[in-house]
């Protein structure tokens, strides 16, 4: 049996896919005999009653007269260091490379070499941030000095290597799922308060920003709804709603769309759906899209970045090119009308969720990185 680890986890402790899948690893690691220490600015929404094995290390933010602006990631950087050194932890994994790494990267200098950092980068930390002339040249630079670097899709290796001419090794590492919370639950009584028995149900979960295309799913909706009476619900908030209610209004859905707002029993409220819609402009790996996988629902969704290495077209859901509304709902209709073709997927979608994004097996890939940089292999 490998030795047992203290390691330092970072990452946005509020909503967002980056910060569940950090919660989760660390859950994990915690379960399996791990020390984790979570060094965050208040408890991860995720991180639910106490855990045998998990520590809570709040940064508190200076909030002295001569600053203009408190400096968050200085606080955060001294913070690390101060626990690493009285907690003795081997590794800090921070989630999300701006400040995060960063601010792993001055610990580092304060600590010592003996102090080893693995960057897990997300998403538009590379695909946003990443080409912002301001942060670039430090993204980069903490980067290279991490001791492991993860990304959560082939595409965003590719897109980390292109915005940022970085050529150091960074390691595949998908997000996961635990097969204990995410299944096919049972909700033929609360699926009667939304939709009739001859209506299909579509969903769309997201923060709402642009990137993730919502009036797309307005119209994808529209058409699908024209062919086939539909629902749609939409959960999660964010600054498009506006735009999205007045999408709705424009077409006269208002009565075919419910509002779920932000929702913490994801596997059930997912379990209500026939089809996930993802059809984001940037997506790195789509969590929601396993998540709803792993509830057995196929997501029909838009080509970027790392969808297409998560949902496999015409076999675990379908994919069209970036902003192709009428693609997508063309797939949906075909889809929602072929009861052989949906249940196929639905098994399709089970099967691939529980083996290739098995919780135990991501876990195991990040306990090899962090032997290796400890070069306790
Ligand atoms: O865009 C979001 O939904 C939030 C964002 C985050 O930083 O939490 O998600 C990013 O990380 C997730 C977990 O790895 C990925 O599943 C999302 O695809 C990624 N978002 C983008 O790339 C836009």
């Amino acid at each position: 049996m490998n030795e047992t680890l203290k390691i330092g986890i970072t990452c946005y402790p509020s909503l967002g896919g980056s910060g569940v899948v950090a919660t989760e690893l660390g859950k994990l690691l915690a379960e399996k005999g791990h020390e984790v220490h979570f060094i965050t600015h208040s408890i991860p929404f995720r991180l639910g009653a106490f855990h045998k094995n998990i520590h809570y290390h709040e940064v508190q933010i200076s909030d002295y007269y001569v600053f203009r602006y408190p400096p968050y990631d200085l606080s955060l950087a001294s913070k690390m260091a101060e626990v690493v050194k009285r907690e003795k932890l081997d590794i800090l994994h921070v989630h999300y490379a701006v400040p995060h790494a960063v601010c792993a990267y001055l610990a580092k200098q304060i600590v010592g070499e003996q102090l080893k950092i693995v960057t897990t980068l997300h998403g538009t930390d590379i695909t946003v941030l990443g080409q912002d002339v301001i942060l670039k040249d430090l993204i980069a630079l903490a980067i290279n000095r991490s001791d492991a670097v993860t990304a959560v899709s082939a595409d965003l290796i590719r897109q980390t290597r292109e915005a940022l001419d970085i050529t150091r090794d960074i390691d595949l590492t998908y997000n996961f799922i635990d097969k204990r919370v995410y299944y096919p639950r049972e909700v033929s009584e609360l699926r009667t308060e939304f939709a009739a028995p001859e209506e299909k149900i579509l969903m769309h979960i997201s923060n709402f920003r642009p990137v993730k295309r919502v009036p797309d799913v307005i119209d994808i909706f529209d058409r699908v709804n024209r062919e086939l009476p539909s629902k749609l619900l939409l959960v999660g908030e964010g600054p498009d709603m506006p735009k999205v209610q007045s999408r709705i209004r424009e077409l006269g859905l208002e009565d075919r769309v419910h509002f779920l707002g932000k929702q913490d029993e994801i596997a059930q409220v997912i379990s209500l759906a026939d089809i996930l819609l993802l059809p984001s402009e940037k997506e790195s790996f789509g969590l929601v899209a396993l998540e709803a996988m792993a509830c057995g629902v196929p997501t029909v969704g838009s080509e970027a970045g790392g969808i297409p290495e998560l949902v496999e077209h015409g076999v675990t859901g379908c994919l069209a090119p970036i902003g192709d509304t009428e693609g997508m709902a063309g797939y949906a209709i075909a889809l929602l009308s072929d009861p052989v073709k949906k249940s196929a997927m639905r098994e399709a979608c089970l099967e691939r969720a529980y083996t290739m994004f098995c919780d135990q097996k991501i876990m195991r890939e990040y306990e090899n990185i962090y032997y290796r940089v400890l070069g306790r292999k």
